[in-house]
């Protein structure tokens, strides 16, 4: 394959801030193109995005030094990016740039070959493995912390349920209208409900009630992104986790303590609970701190955020490492998206156990979840 035409775009995110697209086109597959999305609780160790106008420099660069290379696969191209970046941080090209390409190269081969996209990247990911269509969704219903102008130091309130044939969707989407007609209050950057207390108890028992009122018979449990790297005070987690069942804690503890996270989950461990600690901004996507966490026994998952390592073939390194360790794995958007809805591919071919998007509401959320209603219904027919 031959990349015939590479350009990168500056558009807007869903915070009305510059981020980047890049457009490709190849002699096998055709037209290709994504969007990035980024962070705002970014975690220390993630690789280094470039500012968008310098990214477009970046890809003239790496243009015109691609151009007439024969590329064979994913790998050989994300490794010449790499290569040509030479640091570990990836800040002479980008982790942005670097990863507009090497998903732009993606979408293009799963077209040369006539793919969808979560078929493609199963290949990648493995090739032996039957993809279940099933995982959970956590929807962020309660946005606070640095996602939230006001309210609780906490920054996301999960609805966990299962996809269940798209039924878990509908669900959350109920559920989400009742919580709207009961606070009437505005967004925050994730598409959930912001509150004006501080109080960091208040929205879990708001979700509680609102549950119990909606007398569900599928299976609802709810979860935090602590992002505790971002908070000074500190959250009694055990009691929240006793009194509202909590399935999932995603960052619980500052981002290098790994001794804290395994003590909690010790402790968790002890009083019998089945609660998931989770690591984000502790191991950031990234292999070797992936493989310190599973050697210091300090979670039970891992978010996986591609921009968070800046290339698809280390993303699914990761995700190899976890499946292999039997660690659970979460794909994640970020809090500043696009309408791009490649991590609901990326979620479903590498049966992670969950998609992290956001509520279920606004469409640069909505498109991950609605990109999973489309391959459900879609699956045994022609892609539209
Ligand atoms: C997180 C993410 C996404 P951000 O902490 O998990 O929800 O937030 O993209 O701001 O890092
Ligand atoms: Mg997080």
């Amino acid at each position: 394959m031959k990349i015939l035409f590479l350009k990168g775009i500056k558009i807007l995110d869903s915070r009305g801030e510059e981020t980047l697209k890049v457009v490709m086109k190849t002699d096998r597959g055709g037209w290709s193109s994504v969007s990035l999305p980024q962070g705002k609780s970014k975690g220390k160790k993630e690789v280094i995005s470039l500012k968008v106008n310098e990214s477009l420099k970046r890809i003239k660069e790496i243009f015109s030094f691609l151009a007439n290379k024969k590329i064979s696969s994913q790998e050989q191209l994300d490794r010449l990016l790499l290569k040509l970046d030479g640091t570990e941080n990836k800040r002479n090209l980008g982790g942005n740039t670097i990863l507009g390409i090497s998903l732009s190269l993606a979408k293009n081969f799963a077209q040369s070959r006539k793919q969808e996209l979560y078929q493609y990247l199963k290949e990648l990911i493995n090739k032996k493995e039957k993809i279940s269509f099933n995982l959970k969704l956590l929807f962020n219903l309660i946005n606070g912390g640095l996602h939230s102008p006001s309210g609780p130091s906490i920054q996301e309130y999960l609805l966990l349920t299962n996809l269940d044939k798209g039924r878990g969707i509908w669900l959350a989407s109920k559920i989400y209208h009742s919580l709207g007609k009961k606070l009437k209050a505005g967004l925050g950057d994730e598409g959930g409900f912001i509150l004006r207390e501080r109080d960091n108890e208040l929205p879990l028992r708001l979700l509680k009630q609102i549950v119990k009122k909606i007398n569900s018979s599928q299976k609802i449990r709810f979860g935090l992104d602590v992002a505790a790297s971002n908070i000074k005070e500190k959250i009694n987690i055990l009691k929240l986790v006793e009194k509202y069942n909590l399935l999932y804690l995603e960052d619980p503890k500052k981002e290098n303590n790994f001794a804290g996270f395994r003590k909690l989950r010790e402790e968790l461990k002890s009083q019998g609970k089945d609660t998931l600690v989770v690591g984000d901004d502790l191991t950031a996507t990234n292999p070797q701190r992936i493989k310190r966490a599973i050697r210091e026994k300090s979670i039970d998952g891992i978010i996986v955020k591609p921009n968070q390592i800046g290339s698809l073939t280390e993303a699914i390194e990761a995700i190899k490492i976890a499946k292999k360790n039997k660690l659970k794995v979460i794909i994640s958007h970020r809090s500043g998206e696009t309408c791009d809805n490649f991590i609901a591919d990326l979620a479903l071919a590498s049966n992670a156990w969950g998609l992290k998007s956001g509520a279920p509401s606004r469409s640069e959320r909505n498109s991950k979840y609605n990109r999973l209603l489309e391959i459900l219904n879609l699956r045994n027919g022609p892609m539209v």
